[in-house]
């Protein structure tokens, strides 16, 4: 069967065929398929009012903290309902077939863990850790407080995500860097490309002379700068580039 989403695909698959290490970054646009909104999606329902953006930067939580943990609560039940769709499956399978593979995620839903990949990078954190607003450090605890507090000091507990503003942790970075750097085949899925420093990853691959490649129904920012962009959805292409490998 003749792959879609030519132009860009074969050669993609050929890239991966000879690629000694894949470096892959997705956005929300790959667990659109599994019933999660992405930040470009309008909120739902009671949360349509308002912006992530602003929702999801330290001064909203310092504000009203309440506020922010209904939000979370909301989005943690929500992936909690969510399963990995074929796209966070195809990675996890294609991690078998590429000597070395370096996936690196914006997003938060732990969903390519569910899906069976290892040592994601999870350059913004996790949904569903708790960390320390002053200290940092993530807390398990089994408190009901609408805003739980942090044993050691007292200082109000977040959910383990990194807002805007604040920086990457330093070991997410600098793995992601360096795989960027490293790698002979950069594909980015499923990302709007607009927020940094994720976004600029993709620089650093392609100015050390990896092949680019991006998966996104949509034409971003980015698009232009890549190699390879195939018009489709993750759930798609991913398992059609995957299957194209094994024959
Ligand atoms: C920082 C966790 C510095 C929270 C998130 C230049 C350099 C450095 C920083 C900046 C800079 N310019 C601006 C900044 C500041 C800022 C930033 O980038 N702002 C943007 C808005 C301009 N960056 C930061 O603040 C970062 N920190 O730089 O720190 C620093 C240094 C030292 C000391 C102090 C500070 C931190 C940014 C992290 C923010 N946190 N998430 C939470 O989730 O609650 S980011 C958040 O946005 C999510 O992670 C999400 O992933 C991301 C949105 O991006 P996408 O993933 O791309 O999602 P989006 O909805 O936008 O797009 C979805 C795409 O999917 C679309 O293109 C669509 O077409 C596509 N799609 C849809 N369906 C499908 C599909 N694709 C494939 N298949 C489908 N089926």
């Amino acid at each position: 069967m003749k792959p879609r989403f030519e132009p860009g695909f074969s050669d993609l698959a050929a890239a991966l065929r000879t690629a000694q290490h894949v470096c892959v970054l997705t956005g929300a646009g790959i667990s659109a398929e599994s019933g999660v909104p992405t930040f470009r999606d309008a909120q739902q329902g009671l949360w349509a009012k308002y912006d992530p953006h602003q929702l999801a930067t330290p001064e909203a939580f310092e504000e009203d903290p309440e506020l922010l943990w209904r939000w979370y609560r909301w989005r943690r039940d929500l992936v909690a309902k969510a399963d990995p769709n074929p796209g966070h499956l195809a990675l996890a399978k294609l991690a078998e077939l590429v000597p070395r593979l370096t996936l690196v995620t914006q997003n938060v839903d732990g969903l390519h863990q569910r899906a069976g990949s290892h040592g994601v990078i999870e350059f913004h954190g996790n949904l569903f850790d708790d960390r320390c607003h002053a200290e940092g450090c993530v807390i398990v605890h089994d408190q009901r407080a609408e805003v739980p507090v942090c044993p050691n000091c007292g200082a109000h507990l977040r959910p383990g995500v990194v807002w805007f503003g604040e920086a990457i942790a330093e070991t997410a970075l600098n793995e992601s860097f360096a795989a960027a750097a490293d790698c002979s085949v950069f594909l980015s899925v499923g990302t709007s490309s607009l927020v940094y420093p994720a976004a600029g990853l993709v620089d650093i691959a392609r100015e050390n002379g990896a092949i680019v490649a991006e998966i996104n129904p949509n034409p971003t920012l980015n698009s232009g700068n890549y190699d390879f962009a195939i018009a489709a959805n993750a759930g798609v292409a991913l398992p059609e580039l995957v299957e194209s490998l094994l024959n």
